[in-house]
């Protein structure tokens, strides 16, 4: 049975709004993955080293057949083929894929985490979550509308609506 998967995109590197397209149209275009909704775009201020440029982002909904680490292993050969480059934590980048969720499933092994640890706090994953599933509980956490209520819009500006952003 298909699980519903939500993955957060974001690029700071070379023409970002160019790679997040392209990363959408390689994700659909995967047997075993069907696209179900895109989020808005959004330009959002760095979180981590300072001195980078600012990021796009964007959440896509997916139904898909593939188990986790399946999953992770597409979604890591697709961010390889963009030039990703893994060098200092939380620098600049071409391409990140995130899942944030599995259906309703935890999952703590030490090559992935889900919930994403870090999605309750940041507002450039939240705000393009909201966008398409603004009803969805996080496990562990409340409504994706709630937790972007308490974090707030600060530093996100919305940069094209609907896909293709082009
Ligand atoms: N900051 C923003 N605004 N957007 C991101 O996608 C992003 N990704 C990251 C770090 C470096 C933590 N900062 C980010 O991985």
């Amino acid at each position: 049975m298909a699980i519903r998967a939500y993955i957060a995109l974001g690029s700071n590197l070379e023409k970002p709004a160019g790679q997040l397209q392209r990363a959408v149209d390689e994700i659909a275009s995967r047997s075993g993955i069907d696209l179900v909704s895109c989020s808005r775009l959004y330009r959002s201020a760095p979180v981590g080293p300072s001195g980078q440029p600012d990021y796009c982002n964007a959440v896509i909904a997916v139904d898909t057949l593939a188990q986790p680490l399946a999953l992770l292993d597409q979604l890591q050969a697709i961010e390889n083929n963009h030039g990703r480059v893994r060098t200092i934590r939380w620098g600049a980048r071409t391409l990140d894929l995130d899942i944030l969720l599995y259906g309703q499933q935890v999952i703590k092994t030490s090559r992935l985490v889900i919930p994403h640890y870090q999605m309750h706090i940041r507002n450039f994953v939240l705000a393009p979550l909201n966008d398409i599933a603004p009803a969805l509980v996080v496990p562990g956490f409340t409504r994706v509308s709630a937790m972007l209520n308490e974090l707030g819009h600060d530093g996100l500006s919305v940069i094209a609506d609907e896909y293709p952003w082009g």
